[in-house]
Order: structure tokens, then sequence, then C-alpha cells
């Protein structure tokens, strides 16, 4: 480890100033490389909390949690007009404006003081967005999508803040209207899914806004790596076995009715790795999905626990292994420790990468890749 430090050192030492393009600041992706046995991954434990309102304002609470609540099973089963509300009954989140790490880093600044294991514990850890670590552990499995990570050190902590790829942003100042409402069905699921208040049902006749989010922050340890991170939780079960968080939250996700064994066979192989991915990371057991037909009716709901999800590609020479992801994770968590080696919240390491091709990195001063506030910075260093 300490060799591969001054590995990176030397390359930084050596190369112009903006980019990094020499081999030791290239991390490949191939699956094969990353097939050991499964790394170390703490089970992750819930620091606190934070919501945010239908205006997108910061609330150091839970009032944005809602509550599992599933229609009865004796009768014939949902139907679940997922298009119901569409557009009118809409409120988006509007997507121009990039939130980077702040209300995450809002919730740290208010807890700093208090966090286990003292300031010392913030200072050697990873601080990021769940989705983010959720992109790194399906990397050696994607095929489409690429992604850039910024990373800045700032008082001994590693911050990795997602960049829109200009692809990605392309796409989504195109996106067709049918992937828009579509986008609006899964959230329309959740209201059918959720209560307000523990006990209570479901009121789908309000208006789905998209503003509104409850956040779990959690830590973990991913091999000799600590983890800070939040990630944005649908809903907790009051009934569930542990009502103690993150094992009583629920992940509600839709997806399209299958009618041929070959349909299933890729829905195993790519969305149930995106699935066990996202919930796996932090420590959410089950996911509950929602077959919805061609008219947009959800007719059928399934409980895929996160701890079997590997099952049905166990067997499946193109499916997916938990162990590559969490070892291709770990590697790409080691490699950014050891090139963002110099501490300034200025200096931005770009971690970038696009599928068929290892990640690259260069490296940029301020704006526009700079991404921990002036108002963070500020009040970390009084
Ligand atoms: O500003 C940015 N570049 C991003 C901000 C990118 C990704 C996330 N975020 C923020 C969002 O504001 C959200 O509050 O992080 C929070 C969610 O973080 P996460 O849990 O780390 O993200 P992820 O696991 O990718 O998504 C969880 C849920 C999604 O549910 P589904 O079932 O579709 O995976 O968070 C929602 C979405 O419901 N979500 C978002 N909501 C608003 N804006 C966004 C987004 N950009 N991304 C995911
Ligand atoms: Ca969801």
């Amino acid at each position: 480890r300490r060799e591969n430090k001054r590995r990176a050192e030397k390359v930084e030492a050596a190369e112009p100033r903006n980019k990094l393009p020499s081999p030791a600041s290239l991390l490949p992706t191939d699956p094969a490389l990353y097939s050991g046995s499964f790394p170390f991954y703490g089970r992750p434990s819930e620091l606190g909390c934070f919501s945010l309102d239908a205006q997108r304002q910061y609330h150091g609470d839970a009032q944005a949690l809602r509550y599992y609540s599933p229609p009865p099973t004796n009768d014939q089963g949902p139907h679940f007009d997922l298009r119901d509300g569409y557009p009118d009954r809409y409120q988006p989140r509007d997507e121009e404006v990039q939130e980077g790490l702040d209300h995450l880093l809002r919730w740290l600044l208010d807890h700093r003081g208090k966090l286990e294991g003292g300031p010392g514990w913030l200072a050697g850890a990873i601080v990021t967005w769940r989705g983010h670590l959720t992109k790194l552990l399906t990397t050696p499995y994607e095929q489409q999508e690429g992604w850039q990570l910024a990373a800045s050190r700032f008082q001994g902590t590693l911050y990795l803040s997602e960049v829109e790829t200009p692809a990605a942003r392309a796409q989504r100042l195109a996106r067709p209207p049918l992937l828009r409402e579509l986008m609006y069905m899964g959230y329309k699921f959740e209201q059918y899914m959720c209560a307000d208040k523990p006990g209570s049902s479901p009121d789908p006749s309000g208006e789905v806004n998209t503003n509104v989010a409850f956040c779990s922050v959690l830590r973990s340890r991913l091999g000799n790596h600590r983890l800070l991170f939040s990630g944005e939780v649908d809903c907790t079960d009051p009934r569930a076995p542990s009502t103690q968080p993150p094992a009583c939250y629920v992940e509600l996700k839709t997806s399209k009715e299958m009618h041929r064994p070959g349909h299933w066979r890729s829905f195993y192989r790519h969305k149930l790795l995106k699935w066990w991915a996202q919930s796996f990371l932090l420590g959410v057991p089950n996911v509950v999905a929602g077959f919805r037909n061609p008219e947009g009716f959800v007719c059928s709901l399934k409980t895929f626990p996160t701890m079997e999800m590997f099952e049905y590609v166990r067997n499946d020479r193109d499916g997916w292994n938990p162990s590559v992801c969490m070892n291709f994770c770990a590697a790409f968590l080691s490699f950014a420790q050891n090139t963002v080696v110099q501490d300034d919240p200025r200096l931005v390491h770009l971690f970038s990468w696009e599928p068929g091709s290892p990640v690259t990195v260069s490296k940029h001063r301020d704006a526009p890749y700079a991404f921990l506030p002036t108002w963070y910075m500020e009040a970390m260093t009084q």
C-alpha cells in the first residue's frame, strides 16, 4: 500500500499539470481481475437521518419517512394505475440543480462533534452518496453508461461526488416523453405502497413531489476503508422482524411484467444486479417489486430478499458475482486514496470511466469541478 502511494506521488510529480494519463493512473475494470473471495464489508449502522421537503429544504429529522403499507393479500391482488395523476399531479424535482454532496455535508456539519470514534474517525473516512457506491459496485458488469466521480481530500477525509457526464446530460435534456412518464410511474408506485403514518393507509389522491426525500446516514467499512454515506430510503416497515434501521427499511421498485423465461433471465442478470448493489450497501433487507403491464397497471407484487438475489444468477455463466462488485469497489477506493494525496479542497481529481475502458484520472483546480461548498469548509476550519 505504501508502495502504491509512493508510485502515485511520483506520477503526480512527473506529469504535466492537468493530466496524468500514465499507466500507473489507470484502473482496469474487467470482472476476471476481481473474482477473489468476498472482502470484509461491515454491517452498515445508521448514524442519523435527514429529510428534504416539498421545496427541497433540508430538515434534520425523519419527517419525510413513510411507512410500508402493502394492499391486503386476501383479495385478488393490486390494481394500481401508475399513470394516474400524470402530468397534472406531478411536481418533479428541478434536475438542473446539481446538489453535489450538500445535504449530506449539512448533516455532517451538524453532527461532526458527536461522531463515534471522535474527530479522528472522520479524518480517515470516505464520504459520499450511496448511489455513487452503487455505480462503483456495478462497474465491472456495466456496458452502457459511464460515470465521472470528482474527489477531494479535506482535513484527511476523502470526499467523492458524482459529476454528470456530457452524455448523461444530453440524454437527460432529450429524455423522450414516454421515459418521463415511466419515471413518474416509479414514484406513483411508492405512493400506492406507503402511508404517512404507521398503521394508516396510502392516499394516492395527492400529488407526487419528487423533491421530498428521506435519507439515512450510515457508517460501514469495506476492506480497510471506513465509509460514511447517505442514501434515500423509500419507507420503513412497522411490522418488520427488526425495528432497528436499516433492517426495517424497504426498497420499492417497478419493472415490466414478464411472461417468458428469457425475460426473467435478463431481469436477473441486469436489473437484479442494480437492485442488489443499491440495497446491499445500505443494509436494506427486502426489495418489493411491482410488475406493471403494458397499460401501466401493477397487478402483481414480489418481494426479493437482498441476500437471496445472487441465487438467481449463481449458476449462470453470464450472471454477476457480488465478490467481483465489492472487490472492484475496494480497489477503486484504494486507487482513489492513493491518487488524491494532497489535502486541498480546491484540488479535484476527476475519475472517469466508460464501458470497455479502464478508469482514468485528470487533475483540476477550482471551478467548475471543486465541489466542497465554502460554508462547509469555513465551518469545518473553525
Ligand atoms: O445531484 C446529484 N448528482 C445526485 C443527487 C445524484 C444522485 C443522488 N442525488 C441525491 C438525490 O438528491 C437524493 O436525495 O441523493 C439522494 C439519493 O441518494 P442515493 O440514495 O445515494 O441515490 P440512489 O441510490 O441512486 O437513488 C435512490 C433513490 C432513487 O430511487 P430508485 O428506486 O429510482 O433507485 O433516490 C432517488 C430515486 O427515487 N433519486 C433521486 N432523486 C432526486 N434526484 C436522484 C436525483 N438526482 N437520484 C436518485
Ligand atoms: Ca425506489
